[in-house]
């Protein structure tokens, strides 16, 4: 292959995934004749992302366009309300796997060599499992109860002798997907009331047919599962597989069936709506179609443990903060992770800066009504060594140090890999976020006409003061149950 071949194979590998050439058009119109007029105008294709918001995706075929271009003449705006480029959001990674990558990958491959990992392109299980229905479940004490801090440090038990334990409230994981078959969270999947499983129809007439527990959008399917690649994958293609599952177990794990863990509102119910995939990434397009989705299909909350961080251009992501904002006018809580970027600042991969306030991570760093922002703590509460902070725009502190949780596979971990000399554990403002949807959740169900901003207050309210974040988050203080009423 000469350097001509090469360079036009490469091109078309380019325009194949699609960077570059990926905008979200905030359109005057969604009718017809202004989609048409668009297209006839500037070429390449319209997906529809939100009606609501008036917002496509515009791929076209040109990969070289930057936003300099399309604010250029060369675009022609009629119709054209707003232009975006599609930015990719990212889950927050454990910082130590961040950390850890290119260690990890020579020791694992050292592994490999001798067979001991099952080796690259292997899914650690198959994708998109049937979804099954829940059966009934033993009862009993949760064995590894015991072993979450977390839990026990907020005084959740308390809090479930107390209120309905987040009883006809639903959180709307926004992440990896989610196991839907965990044995801890079978239960507690929400089961969409107006659907049929299975029969191909959109029965309850919202857009997605066979949307039973929530939905793909970054497979497009009605599969939202958490897929999880082999390890060497994991290490190699910078995502973070299990991240969802272990996120929603945090939430909304069973309490008393005897099995494993539970989580801060085990009565909660959980909405799986991936739209990142096993390799850490989505869209903000499919963001806006997740959120969307949670709102118009009965979520009280939506957990966040993403973002991405913004080069001052606050236009720019002004599509995403219009998604949460139209949530927050149908009541919707939107919890938002931080960000791990003191990780980084401490000599690790180029990332997210420590303060929120000074440079804003998003949606984070949205000024909201409904959003609230969480830092992390470990269990000694000192705030977290990656765990992003903001006198203004973090709102309080949560566990997020060696969390154990749900993973794919009915299995629990709180250590992610363990090669003797390389411990990554599960961390991040990923798992803080989770705690306090379901503390959230819980404080919900004992009013449910509470509205998102009584329910962020009464959190803030019951935050009990901590030293190492009193100068770091507006209530100065980490999440606790213990003095609810
Ligand atoms: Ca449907
Ligand atoms: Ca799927
Ligand atoms: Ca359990």
């Amino acid at each position: 292959m000469n350097l001509t071949h090469l360079a036009s194979a490469l091109a078309l590998v380019i325009s194949a995934t699609g960077f570059g050439a990926e905008y979200l058009v905030k359109l005057q119109s969604t009718d017809f004749k202004t989609e048409q007029e668009f297209i006839r105008n500037n070429g390449g294709v319209l997906d529809l992302v939100s009606r609501e918001g008036r917002v496509y995706k515009w791929s076209t075929p040109q990969s070289n366009l930057n936003m300099k271009w399309a604010h250029s003449t060369q675009l022609n705006r009629s119709g054209v309300e707003k232009l975006e480029p599609n930015k990719r959001l990212k889950i927050f990674l454990s910082p130590s796997l961040e950390a850890n990558r290119s260690q990890l990958a020579r020791a694992l491959k050292d592994l490999n060599d001798e067979e001991q990992v099952s080796p690259s392109g292997t899914p650690a299980y198959p994708d998109n499992p049937e979804i099954k229905k829940p059966s009934k479940q033993n009862t009993g004490s949760d064995p590894l109860l015991s072993k979450q801090w977390g839990m026990i440090g907020t005084d959740a038990a308390g809090a479930w002798k107390k209120t309905p334990a987040g009883k006809d409230i639903i959180v709307a994981v926004t992440d990896t997907g989610v196991d839907y078959n965990h044995q801890d969270l079978i239960s507690n999947m929400w089961r969409n009331p107006g659907e049929i499983p299975g029969d191909n129809k959109d029965n309850d007439n919202n857009g997605y047919v066979d949307d039973v527990v929530g939905w793909d959008f970054a497979a497009n399917d009605n599969k939202p599962y958490d897929l999880t690649l082999s390890l060497m994958d994991i290490v190699l293609q910078g995502g973070n597989p299990g991240h969802g599952t272990h996120v929603a177990g945090c939430i909304g794990a069973t309490l008393n069936n005897a099995l494993g863990i539970v989580g801060l509102a085990p009565n909660s119910k959980i909405m799986a709506l991936r739209f990142i995939t096993e390799n850490g990434q989505g869209g903000t397009a499919e963001a806006i179609s997740a959120i969307d989705y949670a709102a118009n299909n009965g979520a009280n909350i939506i957990n966040a443990s993403w973002g991405g961080e913004s080069d001052g251009q606050t236009e720019e992501d002004t599509l995403l903060r219009e998604a949460i904002e139209r949530a927050g006018k149908k009541g919707v809580l939107f919890l938002a992770a931080a960000g791990n970027g003191r990780a980084n600042a401490q000599g690790g991969a180029s990332g997210f800066d420590i303060d929120n306030d000074e440079k804003p991570v998003y949606p984070a760093a949205y000024d909201l009504d409904n959003v609230f922002t969480v830092a992390a703590i470990d269990s000694e509460n000192n705030l977290a060594t990656f765990s992003n902070w903001g006198k203004k725009s973090v709102k309080l502190a949560a566990p997020g140090v060696k969390i154990l949780s749900t993973v794919p596979g009915d299995k629990y971990q709180d250590t992610i890999i363990n090669l003797g000399s390389i411990v990554v554990t599960w961390d991040g403002t990923s798992m803080a976020t989770p705690h306090v949807a379901g503390a959230a959740a819980t404080v919900w169900s004992m009013d449910p006409k509470a509205t998102a901003r009584t329910v962020a207050d009464k959190l803030m309210d019951l935050s009990t003061d901590t030293a190492a974040v009193s100068d770091k988050v507006a209530s100065g203080g980490r999440l606790d149950l213990h003095g609810l009423k």
